[in-house]
């Protein structure tokens, strides 16, 4: 049984889980950095422990202070939230060998998901549908050369054991393929310590689909509908929906049963998405498995109506699945707009700095997600998103509608934020009408 969890983590989502900790009557235990010590999760938490200096890689992502803090405290549990230490297998192992309950899946599961090529091949050997690409990793330049005409141009490069854009590049041609491959092999091995290449054809305006899977550690798993990310800029994403306004009944049932396999293949515990690209013919394909709760979770929340976050803490204390999530209706429409402290126009540079004065919108079916406060002094180091404000409707016109009068009500003064991009991405004639794709912001107008 769990009885105090340690959040490894901090803003928003460090908030999050405390929340979800208290209703679910588990003692909480925050850690801090130095420069967080006025963040809104110390004060929130039942014990609060600082972990060391402002740099991450000196307190968030330090595993020594961290077990350190769950052991002095006696938490039997760590929630490592998003980004930092979430997907980190030495991590999760280091937790099993403490005796700590890690909220998140066991090492070997990281790490099969981690290796982007290896994910693929266990997707495809269980039936889920893969993007057409290369047998696991490219081995020189030659078979690479040799495989992309065989499957024709343009294809992409992508890195094994990265995700999210980094080591990634578009092959347009023969005679560039070389210098692509050793540019994104470069990348790779500056940014993951291994330069493991897989190629695939690249396919023309995607939607960028995940679906939230559930997992409970009694073998069974539920997939929980789909969230819609492709409003990203540079691979980062700015709107999130759900449902996808792409995907019928009978697509979602596919897409669903898919990521159940998906899961199933792995023995898959807790919370995690399965990311497809869908085509612009319908088809799908598996892209890669996120083993963690995700910044866009609370859109899947508001069309369910239930609390991601408690059930994945649930999953981890030996609990059941629901039965309602066998089956289960959507409600309405919600959208997630991340609120960014950063100069859209100034190439969205980061926009630090003290929130003199702050408000929030409300009514019914809005949420904001946020950690600061009136006074807050949002410290230069970590990740620029401040707040997520999502709204729910009974329609994605009325969100969206819902969104727009919200994002207008917002204010923070002092710094600037991403609003007026958001703003201007909702009322795009483009976006209302629902085509949209992950090129989609490369094509509009700003401002
Ligand atoms: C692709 C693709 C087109 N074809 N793979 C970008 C992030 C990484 N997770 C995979 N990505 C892509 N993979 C094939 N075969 C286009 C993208 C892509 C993208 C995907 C999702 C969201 C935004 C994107 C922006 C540019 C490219």
């Amino acid at each position: 049984m769990i009885k105090k969890v340690l959040i490894a983590n901090r803003g928003e989502i460090a908030l999050r889980i405390i929340r979800a900790c208290k209703e679910l009557n588990l003692k909480t235990v925050a850690v801090y950095s130095q420069i967080d010590e006025l963040s809104l999760h110390v004060r929130f938490a039942d014990e609060a422990i600082c972990i060391g200096p402002g740099p991450s890689n000196l307190s968030y992502l330090s595993i020594p202070a961290i077990i350190s803090a769950a052991e002095l405290t006696n938490a039997d549990a760590i929630h490592p939230g998003y980004g930092f230490l979430s997907e980190s297998a030495e991590f999760s192992a280091i937790c099993l060998e403490h005796d700590i309950i890690f909220i998140g899946p066991m090492p070997d599961i990281i790490n099969s998901m981690g290796d982007k090529a290896s994910a693929k091949e266990t997707m495809k050997k269980v039936g889920v549908p893969v993007i057409p690409g290369s047998d696991g990793i490219i081995n020189n330049v030659k078979e690479g050369e040799i495989l992309a005409s065989e499957m024709g141009f343009p294809v992409i490069l992508k890195a094994s054991a990265g995700g999210g854009g980094k080591g990634m590049r578009v092959v347009e041609s023969v005679d560039k393929f070389k210098y692509a491959f050793e540019t994104a092999q470069n990348e790779a091995l500056a940014s993951f310590n291994n330069n493991d290449m897989y190629m695939e054809k690249f396919l023309q305006k995607p939607r960028h689909i995940e679906v939230q899977i559930l997992a409970d550690n009694h073998g069974n798993a539920v997939a929980l509908g789909e969230r819609e990310c492709s409003i990203q800029r540079r691979h980062q994403k700015m709107i999130e929906e759900s449902p996808s306004i792409a995907i019928g009944e009978q697509l979602r049932k596919k897409m669903c049963d898919a990521a159940i396999s998906g899961a199933k293949a792995v023995n898959y515990v807790g919370a995690g998405t399965i990311e497809f690209l869908l085509d612009s013919s319908g088809e799908f394909y598996f892209m890669e498995m996120n083993t963690r709760i995700q910044v866009e979770h609370p859109v899947t929340e508001m069309v369910l109506n239930t609390d991601l976050v408690k059930h994945q803490i649930l999953c981890h204390a030996d609990i059941s699945l629901p039965s309602w999530m066998y089956n289960f209706n959507l409600r309405g429409h919600s959208i997630e707009c991340r609120i960014n402290a950063e100069d859209p126009d100034k190439k969205f540079r980061p926009s630090p700095g003290v929130i003199n004065y702050f408000h929030m919108p409300g009514g019914m079916g809005i949420r904001v997600d946020t950690h600061v406060y009136a006074g807050y002094k949002i410290p230069p180091n970590y990740d620029s998103m401040i707040a997520k404000l999502i709204v729910h409707a009974p329609t994605r016109k009325e969100a969206i509608n819902k969104m727009i009068c919200a994002l207008e009500e917002c204010v923070f003064e002092g710094i600037k934020t991403n609003i007026p991009y958001q703003l201007n991405i909702l009322k795009n004639e483009d976006f209302v009408s629902g085509n949209i794709h992950t090129g989609f912001l490369e094509t509009i107008q700003y401002p």
